[in-house]
């Protein structure tokens, strides 16, 4: 496989750099923890290193170096698409460098032969009841698989530490085959009765869901398809599903364990879930008004929103200062594909009205959308309007990027993590105040 001969052909010079910054400058000081970050989610403290993608807060993510523009610019296209191809992005996630369109569809190739899911991991789904969330039912399905793990094996063998990683890149090449039809199969299964539509064998991985849930016949669609998968597979190391997949793999548990421990993650409100939450609220304030309100009634709205204190969705960071590109690249999506759809007109309203108010209020250290503000309003578009299912679109494409740094953690061998607690009455302590001041 290439993205194993092109990883092998770098290893020795990365585990150099590596060997070079803990041997000689292991004690090196790279910041300082305050309380307020101890107490605060330790935001921003500076814990863990990764090459698979970098934010910028004030310009968004950069995936091995190339900005979200660039990853649509320079990446290879399947015949005829306006968006490129995630085989080459996994290409470029795991080996660090643009691939060719040969690259790309040998990804893709690979995707396509090991595709077919076990029986028993449908039984297993259809086990749970129906009103299971669908993120269940994907972190189900993934952990399901499980038994299908060559890692396991080889590490029980005495395979040297260094080459734990190709099996970790066996096991990703593998998982990432199955989770499309894997999506489809939860989609079909809740919303429509079961359908059952075999993967395209000419059709890229994204496309293919497409194809899956019916929706075959719209181009657009699965330029869609293509653009959301693209830009939502990895946002550096310190996102509470990139950790929780890394944390979990520095256990040496295998690429199934610690997808589905990161899918768990990614089920929170204030992370992954929060799209099925923007667009449950956008259709909510939509409902309220009847139509599209003006700019004047959004903004008296949202106003009184904020003074009771609620969240608006989609809206905030906890690393970008700025609009998040992902969201601007859906922006552009909505403007060429359906500039008259009123859901996607109110997303633009928003975008427009709510940030000088979050400023105003002076609380949100971010008054921008990130990249849930806007693409449950595109899917909806399309008719995938169940929203509860969004996220596992979104977990779908991120298990490009935990794959990606589980891959380079273990070719690295990065060890167990383990921080250290304290006690309240330890912290009291430090900063001079007596029991219980
Ligand atoms: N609407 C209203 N108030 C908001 C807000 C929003 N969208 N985002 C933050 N605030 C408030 C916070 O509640 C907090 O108020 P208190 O001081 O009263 O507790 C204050 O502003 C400061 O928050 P912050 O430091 O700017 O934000 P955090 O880093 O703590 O949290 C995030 C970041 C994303 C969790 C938060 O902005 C949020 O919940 N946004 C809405 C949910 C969302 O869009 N999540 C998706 C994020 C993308 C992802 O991770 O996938």
């Amino acid at each position: 496989m290439i993205i194993h001969d092109r990883i092998a052909e770098q290893l020795p010079e990365w585990r150099d750099r590596v060997a070079t910054l803990t041997g000689k400058y292991g004690k090196f000081k790279v910041c300082d923890v305050t309380v307020e970050q101890i107490y605060g989610g330790i935001r921003g403290v500076q814990i863990q290193v990764t090459d698979i993608s970098y934010l910028n807060p004030f310009e968004g993510i950069y995936l091995r170096g190339y900005s979200i523009k660039d990853v649509l610019d320079f990446l290879p296209h399947s015949k005829g698409a306006e968006y490129p191809m995630c085989g080459g992005l996994y290409y470029l996630l795991m080996v660090g460098s643009l691939p060719t369109e040969e690259e790309a569809w040998e990804v893709e190739d690979i995707w396509r032969q090991n595709c077919q899911v076990p029986q028993y991991v449908w039984d297993v789904i259809n086990a749970l009841p129906p009103e299971t969330h669908p993120m269940t039912l994907l972190s189900t399905a993934i952990t399901a698989l499980q038994p299908q793990a060559v890692f396991p094996p080889h590490y029980e063998n005495g395979t040297p530490k260094t080459d734990y990683w190709k099996y970790f890149l066996d096991d990703s090449m593998n998982l990432v085959s199955k989770l499309m039809v894997i999506a489809a199969y939860i989609y079909n299964k809740k919303y429509q009765n079961g359908l059952f539509i075999s993967p395209d064998p000419n059709l890229d991985w994204a496309a293919n869901f497409a194809h899956m849930i019916g929706k075959g016949d719209s181009e657009e669609y699965k330029e869609l398809c293509r653009l959301f998968f693209l830009i939502h597979s990895d946002h550096e190391g310190g996102n509470v599903s990139a950790h929780t997949g890394h944390l979990v793999c520095s256990a040496l548990s295998d690429i199934y364990l610690t997808s589905a421990a990161a899918m768990h993650g990614l089920a929170g409100p204030l992370h992954g879930l929060a799209n099925q939450e923007c667009l449950r609220w956008l259709l909510g304030v939509y409902d309220q008004f009847g139509v599209l309100p003006t700019e004047s009634e959004l903004e008296i709205f949202l106003e009184e929103e904020l003074q009771k204190g609620n969240m608006i969705p989609g809206y905030g960071h906890a690393v970008l200062r700025t609009t998040d590109p992902r969201f601007t690249v859906q922006a552009e999506f909505g403007q060429k594909y359906m500039p008259d759809d009123e859901i996607y007109q109110l997303v633009q309203l928003v975008y427009k009205v709510l940030p000088p108010l979050l400023k105003k209020q002076g609380k949100v250290k971010n008054p921008w959308p990130n990249v849930d503000a806007i693409n449950g309003a595109l899917q909806h578009h399309y008719g995938v309007s169940q929203y509860d299912f969004y996220t596992v679109l979104f977990g779908v494409s991120r298990i490009l990027g935990i794959t990606a740094h589980a891959v380079w953690a273990r070719a690295l061998g990065k060890p167990i993590e383990r921080p250290k607690s304290l006690t309240t009455r330890m912290l009291e302590e430090m900063v001079g105040l007596p029991p219980g001041a």
